[in-house]
């Protein structure tokens, strides 16, 4: 009978059935979930105060905001960002307070990613 690293480290010899195979089980690692913020057009809020809002709280460039502004305004909706769920929570906070201040009905919500 032999000693080995097993035995060594455990210090409990092997008994009937017990081999040196060691099977890796792949830990799963959970990852939280995600959360989608959507901007949702409107007719009253103007196009530049939206443009605004996409640099200032999604720090995205002027042009980059524009874009995502004008898919709002053509498809009614679009996803500005990915967040975990504090995040996306503050992000919608800061953009319904900060449109609710300037008297413009744009409307932020969130959605759990699938
Ligand atoms: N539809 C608005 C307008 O024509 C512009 C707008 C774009 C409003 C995006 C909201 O999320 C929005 N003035």
């Amino acid at each position: 009978m032999q000693i080995d690293a097993w035995q060594m480290m455990t210090d409990k010899p092997k008994t009937d059935g017990e081999s040196d195979v060691i099977t890796k089980t792949k830990p799963k690692t959970q990852r939280p979930p995600m959360y989608k913020v959507l901007l949702l057009n409107d007719d009253y809020t103007p196009m530049e105060f939206v443009v605004h809002v996409l640099e200032r709280f999604f720090g995205v460039s002027h042009s980059q905001a524009v874009e995502i502004m004008l898919t709002v305004h053509k498809k009614g909706v679009a996803v500005v960002g990915v967040f975990s769920y504090e995040i996306a929570e503050t992000k919608v906070a800061q953009v319904m307070d900060f449109a609710r201040r300037n008297q413009h009905p744009l409307q932020c919500t969130m959605e759990k990613e699938d």
